[in-house]
């Protein structure tokens, strides 16, 4: 007698079977103490991005507070995440990486 729940999964299913996925803009954040130089080799690192761009987006982190690395769908923002804080506290750095719904 519970159909009505069923159907409005199923029709949940059949709409995100026709939309794109969500996605996940991945913020680098600024700190006073990270060096320059290692910022720019996680983003050409993680985000393949070339010295010249992983540089500006470096300097508009420093500059603004956050910046934008890269969007992309929930698996591989969260894999981005874990893994740039993960070698930032392996090298002793308190460089922050989060996730914003895009
Ligand atoms: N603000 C840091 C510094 O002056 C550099 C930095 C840039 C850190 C971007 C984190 C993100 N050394």
């Amino acid at each position: 007698q519970f159909d009505f729940l069923t159907e409005t999964t199923l029709e949940d299913k059949v709409s995100q079977l026709n939309e794109p996925p969500p996605m996940y803009k991945v913020i680098l954040n600024n700190d006073d103490y990270t060096p320059m130089d290692f910022v720019v080799e996680v983003l050409t690192m993680y985000f393949f991005l070339n010295e010249e761009k992983a540089t500006q987006i470096m300097l508009d982190v420093h500059h603004k507070g956050k910046g934008v690395c890269g969007v992309y769908s929930a698996d591989i923002a969260e894999t981005k995440v874990t893994q740039v804080n993960l070698y930032a506290r392996e090298n002793g750095h308190p460089l922050l990486c989060t996730l914003e719904k895009a």
